[in-house]
């Protein structure tokens, strides 16, 4: 079996607005290893926290745009089924960028609150990048990509909503964009095709996030 997330092991800790108290709380944690999960609003983020942490770590939304702050939580490993005390991981939720209908005021916020998560945040925090896979690499995403490439984060790319993908006709347009989307990206790690709701491919995406995690571990160990 090995190592698992923990189901049900994540403990909301904090909604971050303030700048203070996220470079505070990124000044202790910096040693710590991560996983942070950003996307459009409505892509998904909250659901496939869910399905991975397991069923309300996090809160999923019918209105997009919703979630404005930072939200952070902690979760452990389980060995062979036994939770790994011993290690604390963090978990970021982070609010979704390039909904039309915030304010300049709102957009603004947004950019130095993730622009100070991105400078102070641990090394090791894997970003999860969340896009809709009927609707891959949209402008937002791809504006989004280019300021964020610079920060050289180990990041692995997930197409969302597999599910609502139910002709033969749609499946086959993702396919012929397939080549274009790992071309556009081959900056991440890795790319993943799931669903959230009907959890298809998460087994994969779960166990890559784990070795991601694992391997800063026994690369600390080392020291
Ligand atoms: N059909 C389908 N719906 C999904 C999937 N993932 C999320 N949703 C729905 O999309 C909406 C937004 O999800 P949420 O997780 O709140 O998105 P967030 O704003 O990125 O956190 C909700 O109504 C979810 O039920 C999926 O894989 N398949
Ligand atoms: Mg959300």
């Amino acid at each position: 079996m090995g190592y698992e997330i923990a189901r049900g092991s994540a403990k909301f800790l904090y909604g971050i607005r303030d700048l203070g108290q996220l470079k505070q709380i990124l000044k202790e944690k910096r040693d710590c290893a991560a996983l942070s999960f950003i996307g459009r609003s409505n892509v998904g983020k909250s659901s496939l926290i869910n399905a991975l942490f397991g069923k309300g770590a996090a809160r999923t939304s019918k209105t997009p745009g919703r979630t404005r702050e930072i939200n952070m939580f902690s979760f452990n490993l389980a060995l062979d089924g036994t939770v790994d005390t011993s290690h604390e991981f963090y978990l970021f939720d982070l609010p979704g960028y390039g909904y039309a209908n915030v304010s300049q005021q709102m957009s603004r916020e947004w950019g130095v609150l993730m622009e100070n998560f991105f400078q102070h945040s641990p090394p090791a925090n894997g970003m999860v990048l969340l896009q809709d896979a009927r609707h891959p690499m949209q402008k937002a995403d791809l504006e989004f990509y280019k300021y964020f490439h610079r920060f050289s984060f180990n990041s692995s790319l997930v197409l969302n909503k597999l599910d609502k993908l139910k002709t033969q006709k749609d499946r086959s347009k993702l396919n012929k964009m397939k080549p274009a989307i790992y071309q556009e990206n081959k900056w991440v790690q890795q790319i993943f095709f799931v669903s959230a709701e009907k959890r298809n491919g998460i087994d994969e995406l779960h166990n890559s996030l784990v070795s991601q995690l694992l391997l800063h571990h026994t690369e600390r160990g080392q020291e």
